[in-house]
Parts: structure tokens; sequence; C-alpha cells
């Protein structure tokens, strides 16, 4: 490309520096997407210093889902780096085009940060892990037929969930699995005979986040530690059906632990 700074770079780059004035950091180090049950984490990590409604950042909307708080807020965390918490994920499945999905990471790159944590909740296709247990994320399956890349930029997904990261996940708890986590567009959740299909290709986990996200973190040049909760069994791997709300009370009653875990993690990544 002729030019670095693409619109959407520009667009990134004006919302991080209203971010840098509002919360008086000049640079975070750590970014963090907390999604369906990792909410309480927050809280945990450190010591917020500030909390800005995302929709007073260039390039944020109104959050569309329940349980996902619209803020970005600033933690101060004990050894002293600084995490930008995205409290306002956007779902592909809103339709507002990849270039918003992308947009909290692509900010939280212009505000410094080299680590990206992306949290989720998830279905999983591995019958033995049961709602509430979390998987580390060591590759994805983007089955969104979409990219949050815009031009000819090819960016290299070999390494895309950080070993490193992984390996310090796994210092806290060595007992964390590993899974293959498939995006699907959403926001319906998949058909018994799709989750089938997702596991024949090689998914332990299907959502619908966080792929098209660490696609745009590894073209910002920053490590991606992924990290989901189940709380279903995909669709025709458990008898009943789906319901958003036991989804979401699954995520609750596993929110105070994992938050914990998260944090211990978040308390071992070095800055490089
Ligand atoms: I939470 O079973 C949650 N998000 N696609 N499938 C998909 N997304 C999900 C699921 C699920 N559970």
């Amino acid at each position: 490309m002729e030019n670095s700074t693409t619109p959407a770079i520009a667009l990134a780059q004006e919302a991080a520096t209203v971010i840098a004035d509002r919360t008086g950091i000049a640079h975070h180090d750590i970014a963090l997407t907390l999604g369906s049950g990792w909410g309480g984490a927050a809280d945990l990590i450190g010591e917020k210093t500030a909390e800005i409604p995302a929709t007073e950042i260039p390039g944020f909307a109104e959050s569309a889902v329940p349980g996902h708080v619209g803020t970005i807020s600033s933690i101060a965390l004990p050894n002293g780096h600084h995490a930008l918490v995205l409290g306002a994920r956007t779902h592909y499945y809103e339709g507002k085009g990849v270039r918003a999905v992308a947009h909290g990471i692509r900010t939280a790159a212009q505000t410094g940060a080299k680590v990206a944590i992306l949290t989720n909740g998830c279905g999983a296709t591995v019958t033995e892990w049961q709602p509430g247990s979390v998987v580390l994320i060591s590759d994805h399956i983007n089955l969104t037929a979409a990219s949050p890349l815009e031009g000819a930029t090819f960016v290299d997904l070999t390494d895309a969930y950080s070993p490193r990261l992984r390996a310090v996940a796994h210092s806290v708890d060595p007992t964390l699995p590993e899974g293959v986590y498939a995006q699907f567009p959403g926001p319906h959740y998949e058909t018994p005979a799709e989750v089938r299909m997702a596991r024949l290709i090689g998914a332990d986990l299907v959502g619908m986040s966080t792929a098209l996200e660490t696609i745009a973190a590894r073209e910002a040049g920053m490590d991606v530690l992924g990290l989901s909760l189940v709380t279903n069994h995909a669709a025709g791997f458990a008898p009943g059906n789906l319901s958003h709300t036991e989804v979401l009370e699954a995520g609750g009653a596993a929110g105070p632990r994992i938050s914990q875990l998260l944090a211990q993690i978040i308390a071992r990544i070095d800055k490089e």
C-alpha cells in the first residue's frame, strides 16, 4: 500500500487520541475484550482509573447485546502496566461492517497496546468440556466469509494465538485445555448439522466473535491471547435446546472463578 494510514487506521488514531486525553494515560500496554461471562474480570485485575462511554470515542457505536457494557476503561495494573478494557465489542452479526468489528482492536493498538487478550463465551463440540470450562484458543477457523482487512494486506496467521502467551496461561493453570475456535456469522446459533460440520473440519469451539478481531490484531502487530468460556454444549451435542438466558446464567456462575484466572494470567504478562 502506498500510504499506510488507511481511513480505518486514521479513525483508530483519532479514537486513541481521545482515550489518551480522557484517561490521562499516554500509553496502554494491554487490550482486553471481555466477552460473555468475563465482565467481572475488569474489577479484579487492577484499579480502574477512567471509564468512558464508548459513544464518546470516535468510531464506537452503541452496544447491541444485553450483558455487554458499552464503555472503555483504563485499568492500572499492579505491575505498572495499563490495560485498556474494551467493553464495547461490535459483533459481525450487528451488520455494521467489518471495519466496526475491528475498530476496538485497532484503537487499542494505536494507544500502544502490544498484547490483545480476547475473551468470549461459546459453545463446545467437545462433550467433556462442561459449561463453565475455560479453553485456551490455539487456532481458529473463520467461517464468516469476511476479513477485517482492507486492500492487499497479506497477514500471516501461522501463530495467530501467541505460543508465548499460551505458555504464560499454562504457567498459571497447566490443566487449561486448548482448542480450535470457529467463528460463525450468527446471530442465530448453529443447527446440529452445522455443529457436526464444524467438528469434522476441526473446530472444538463455536462462537460469533474473536476470529475477525484476532486477524485485525495480527495486522496491527499485536500478540493475541484467546480465552473461551464454554457456556453451553454446541447444538446437538447435548439434549435440549439452546437459550440465550441459559448461556448468560452459565457465564454468570463461572464469572468469579474465570475472572480470578484472567487476573492471574495478566499479572504474569511482561512488557516486551
Ligand atoms: I455464549 O453455541 C455462545 N455463543 N455460534 N454457538 C455460537 N455462538 C455461541 C454459542 C454457540 N454459545
